[in-house]
């Protein structure tokens, strides 16, 4: 059976039989599948799950029932319009479950898509401060999220020590024979270890809170309609316990990036301070009022600390031989470590800059 009709079987599912449908592939995520779906004049995101990072798909998608379902509520409570295209609808199988298992194991989930929305790669100090808003506000009406914490889709996500350790394991194995190529690199990384476990010591020391994150606040993650409003933000997968140090830092990491994620030409590569400026303005303008002075003071840290471990999971996944990110050519994941590395660099240059415009946009 080909791709499609294999597609078309997993749809009727949720939608049921439409020998019409439309598929076609969508987005650019390192991790799931996606696709664009449009039966009976309505259009919908399909997604097979990456059941091998997220072990239990059934509490990963009551998570994302429970956020959605929560920031319905706040919307309407506003008294916002629209708010279909403001928050994600899950779309469920005719049994009544948040997704399908198919009989070779595989998970799907299907979505509403949100119509005439667009995500950007590259944005200018307006929309950073927009999409600072949205995230600061999103982290905002997750505050008060009634019922247990959320489950850890992914166990010690963003914790720093335990990326490390997994670092150190695959660097001793070294089990495709790649580590002679990249001594220099590893002995940049250990450098900054100790500095990069300070957010897991605050905690430990109670003065650094877990709120709800998002956990992968990639600036492509958030829709903007046709007049740049900021509609939605989505990829909800690892929305978990976390510091909001580390929504701040992914966001910088992605969204104030003169270069690409990959890029191969290191002089692209650098902190874009107007991004950065207009993002702390929007975001800081949405939650100075709940955060604490430490989460405040460690925002810029989060720039940094989000860029590190980027570079160490992807220089991680080079060393393992290429088993968790998609890759485009044999190398990927070591370009995509350099060019994390510069701009780790170019974050460190201008640390203290970055402290300030902070520190003034929290009123200080
Ligand atoms: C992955 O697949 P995508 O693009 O949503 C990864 C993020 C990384 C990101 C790097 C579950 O996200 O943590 O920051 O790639 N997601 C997972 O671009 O590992
Ligand atoms: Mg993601």
């Amino acid at each position: 059976m080909d791709k499609n009709n294999e597609l078309k079987e997993i749809i009727v599912h949720f939608v049921g039989q439409d020998d019409n449908v439309k598929i076609e592939p969508l987005g650019k995520g390192h991790i799931n599948d996606s696709f664009k779906v449009r039966s009976n004049g309505k259009e919908y995101v399909l997604q097979r799950i990456n059941h091998h990072i997220f072990k239990n798909v059934d509490q990963l998608q009551h998570n994302i029932f429970r956020v959605t379902g929560h920031i319905r509520t706040k919307l309407k409570e506003r008294g916002e319009t629209d708010i279909d295209r403001k928050v994600l609808s899950i779309v469920p199988t005719y049994n009544g479950e948040l997704y399908y298992k198919d009989e070779n194991g595989n998970f799907w989930r299907m979505m509403d898509f949100i119509n005439d929305s667009k995500s950007y790669d590259e944005i200018n100090p307006v929309l950073a401060y927009r999409a600072g808003m949205a995230f600061g506000d999103f982290q905002q009406m997750l505050a008060d999220l009634p019922g247990d914490p959320l489950f850890e889709t992914i166990p010690n996500f963003h914790n720093m020590e335990a990326r490390l350790e997994t670092f150190r394991e695959s660097v001793k194995n070294d089990r495709v024979g790649r580590l002679k190529e990249v001594a220099d690199l590893v002995s940049e990384i250990e450098l900054r270890a100790e500095e990069m476990c300070k957010a897991e010591r605050l905690h430990r020391e109670n003065l650094l809170p877990k709120r709800t994150n998002h956990c992968d606040t990639k600036v492509n993650n958030i829709l903007f309609d046709e007049e740049d409003n900021v509609l939605c933000v989505v990829d909800l997968d690892t929305v978990m316990p976390g510091y909001v140090l580390s929504d701040f830092g992914d966001f910088i990491r992605t969204g104030a990036n003169t270069g690409a994620e990959d890029d191969q030409e290191l002089d692209n590569v650098s902190v874009d301070m107007a991004i950065f400026e207009g993002y702390t303005k929007g975001y800081l303008q949405k939650t100075a009022l709940f955060l604490t002075e430490i989460e405040i003071e460690n925002l810029a840290f989060g720039a940094k600390l989000l860029t590190y471990m980027q570079a160490v999971r992807f220089f991680t996944d080079y060393i393992d031989g290429d088993i968790y990110y998609k890759i485009a050519y044999p190398n990927h994941n070591l370009v995509r470590t350099k060019a994390q590395f510069k701009l780790l660099q170019s974050l460190e240059e201008n640390f203290e800059e970055m402290q300030q415009i902070v520190s003034k946009a929290a009123g200080h």
